[in-house]
């Protein structure tokens, strides 16, 4: 495997530069490191218009002889996977590549023997064990393609995405720990199925020994499975352009969004910025704490990491057990050298004494990543300082579930690094920031705002939104004309570091999960006393960002605590506790605009106390109700 690390500053800049003057030759050399079954024969056709991207077309190749064949004759014997349980007592797991590799052949054979072939959808219902990645690497393998729900998501959002992109089985586990809980997976997949009547089987792998109801004829355990099959499995022959995997993000209308990404660019993509971004040495034990279950775990616990040799960790469980120095006894214990995490994680451990950070030894730790939302410069300086003592670069990684990849981050111990700052650009993206009219805000020397879009393609950016390519037009490519609109707005100083401010649009992102107010507005409007809702996020010291729901009920119903909890619970089990409102305010009505808007600009200044410039609310139809709103908030 050649490598594709850049080793110096000069050496981004000149790889930058070629990137933008010939996109085409750049991507080609780095995609010639990689093992084809066939070259492609068209490295890039494309127009945002229509929209559609296609890299490596007539190229042919299986991501799994990638992450795993072509390490075999090298890195046998290396560890591929360490997996960590939730209960520290518990033993922890070392994967070779060769081991890997049988295991997930293995496995193949039985998606196969259950009558999955290349381009079914099948469904990951994981709790964050190896199997897991055996079973997404398995789907690879044959051509099937895996969409992973979180396995903190409720029953009803399981049934919503299995429907949407017709799998045809699921993959689960009986039972999963988290941290002293125990959460039964399986029972929350049976409410699912009540509702999906295209999953044919269903496979459950036994995490725990407790006895698990099973249905004749759907339900088969992993192991059972496992002995009749095969050990050796082919890789399947994919194009460039197949489909990899589907994965669910929030969108701001109330249905979540099946993003697809598809074989060829997503793996040079990945693997590229992993190897750049995180500058692993040949022996470094890199741990990104994500759950598979988000394309955090998908890109960089999973296909970056093992197509590029490395040691990956997988984490079962939380960082508050059995105390709130777990993450660091597990670097201690397994002498981690690069450590990717979440801005929210670091704010909750950053409230503990420090001693839980200071009864390690930290000092295998030559990387810190940080993803999923903005850092604020307290949390920067406490993971600087006390879980890097001010010797390893905090590499700030700005992305999404859409780009497929890293897009604007440092590269560790190369870029100079600046709290808060995402910096520079990798390689092959080219950010343009946009003002309120629409245009492209100059590249000059003066420090800048605006709405992040990036105008030229780049491997790994998503190419649809399953069943919906209507939608993905409008929602990405239909702000600006012939730019991508992430949705974020950012900052660029005189140098053209970017600082990524947050989102635009109607997502909240809460403890680093994108949550769509629109899909908690409907759950609400669910419960037979609510006429309408509107939920905004407020500023939250942990979280990040906190939900505020505001609530108008109908006639003669009394607002109680007793209904605030059934609101709260029909969310939870609409979507998961996760996009639960910690407020809930009674209204009796919502500033709306004359076409019947509601102003949710006001609506977020209420609820973070933020009210003594609410901007012209004189075009409101109803402005006194902003006076009343204001009047009852909640506020701590
Ligand atoms: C990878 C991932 C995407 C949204 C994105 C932005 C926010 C992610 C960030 C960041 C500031 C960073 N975001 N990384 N904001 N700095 N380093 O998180 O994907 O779950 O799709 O979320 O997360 O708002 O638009 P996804």
């Amino acid at each position: 495997m050649e490598n594709l690390q850049l080793r110096s500053f000069a050496d981004y800049k000149k790889a930058y530069k070629k990137s933008i003057k010939d996109p085409e030759a750049f991507w080609d050399e780095v995609a010639t490191t990689f093992t084809w079954q066939q070259k492609w024969d068209k490295t890039l056709e494309w127009d945002f218009k229509t929209p559609e991207v296609k890299w490596f077309q007539g190229g042919k190749l299986n991501i799994t002889e990638n992450c795993l064949d072509r390490h075999l004759e090298t890195l046998g014997n290396k560890t591929a996977i360490i997996w960590e349980p939730n209960d520290p007592d518990e033993e922890s797991r070392y994967i070779t590549y060769r081991q890997l590799f049988v295991k997930v052949s293995h496995f193949a054979n039985v998606l196969k023997n259950n009558g999955i072939k290349k381009g079914d959808r099948v469904c990951l219902y994981m709790p964050m064990i190896p199997e897991l990645a055996i079973a997404m690497l398995a789907c690879a393998r044959i051509g099937a393609v895996h969409s992973i729900v979180f396995a903190g998501f409720s029953s009803s959002a399981i049934a919503r995405r299995i429907n949407d992109s017709d799998c045809k089985m699921l993959i689960t586990a009986n039972e999963v720990y988290r941290g002293s809980k125990k959460v039964n997976l399986k029972e929350m997949c049976d409410k699912a199925l009540e509702e999906t009547p295209g999953v044919e089987t269903v496979i459950v792998y036994r995490r725990t020994v407790e006895p698990t109801p099973m249905k004749e004829g759907r339900d088969k355990f992993w192991f059972d499975e496992l002995q009749k099959a095969e050990k050796e499995c082919p890789a399947e022959v994919m194009d460039a352009e197949d489909m990899l995997f589907i994965l669910y993000t929030s969108g701001s209308t109330g249905k979540p969004k099946g993003m697809v990404h598809t074989v060829g660019g997503y793996m040079v993509g990945t693997t590229y910025s992993f190897q750049n971004v995180f500058q692993l040495e040949k022996d470094d034990v890199y741990w990104c704490t994500a759950d598979i279950g988000w394309i955090t775990g998908h890109s960089y616990i999973i296909y970056g990491p093992l197509a590029s040799g490395a040691t990956t960790v997988m984490f079962e469980g939380i960082p508050s057990y059995p105390d709130y120095g777990r993450f660091w006894d597990i670097v201690d214990k397994i002498k981690v050298t690069h450590f990717y995490t979440a801005p929210t994680a670091i704010r909750s451990l950053a409230k503990q004494p420090l001693n839980f950070v200071e009864n390690h030894d930290l000092s295998s730790l030559k990387v810190l990543g940080s993803v999923g939302e903005p850092i604020n410069e307290e949390a920067w300086h406490w993971y600087n300082d006390n879980v890097g003592k001010g010797n390893c670069p905090v590499v700030d990684t700005w992305w999404q579930t859409e780009t497929g990849a890293i897009m604007i981050s440092p590269l560790a111990g190369i870029t100079p690094t600046r709290p808060t700052f995402a910096t520079l650009p990798l390689p092959g993206v080219q950010p343009v920031l946009m003002n309120n009219e629409g245009e492209e805000i100059p590249n000059t020397t003066e420090p800048v705002e605006g709405r992040l879009a990036i105008k030229f393609p780049w491997p790994s950016i998503a190419r649809t939104i399953y069943g919906d390519h209507q939608r993905y037009k409008d929602v990405y490519f239909s702000t600006f004309e012939n730019k991508y609109f992430t949705g974020d707005g950012a900052y660029r100083d005189a140098t053209g570091n970017y600082r990524i401010t947050g989102r635009v649009d109607d997502i909240v992102i809460v403890s680093g999960h994108n949550l769509g107010t629109a899909a908690i507005e409907n759950a609400i409007d669910e419960h037979e006393h609510v006429v309408e809702s509107a939920v905004v996020g407020f500023p939250h010291d942990v979280k990040g960002n906190s939900l505020y729901a505001y609530v108008i009920l109908y006639d003669k119903v009394e607002p109680s605590e007793e209904l605030e909890k059934e609101i709260k619970d029909i969310v939870s089990q609409t979507l998961g506790p996760i996009a639960k409102p910690e407020k809930i305010q009674f209204v009796s009505g919502l500033p709306k605009t004359r076409s019947g808007k509601i102003m949710r600009r006001i609506l977020r200044k209420i609820a973070s106390n933020d009210t003594d410039n609410l901007g012209d609310t004189s075009t409101l139809l109803n402005p006194e109700i902003v006076d009343e709103i204001m009047a009852e908030a909640k506020h701590d």
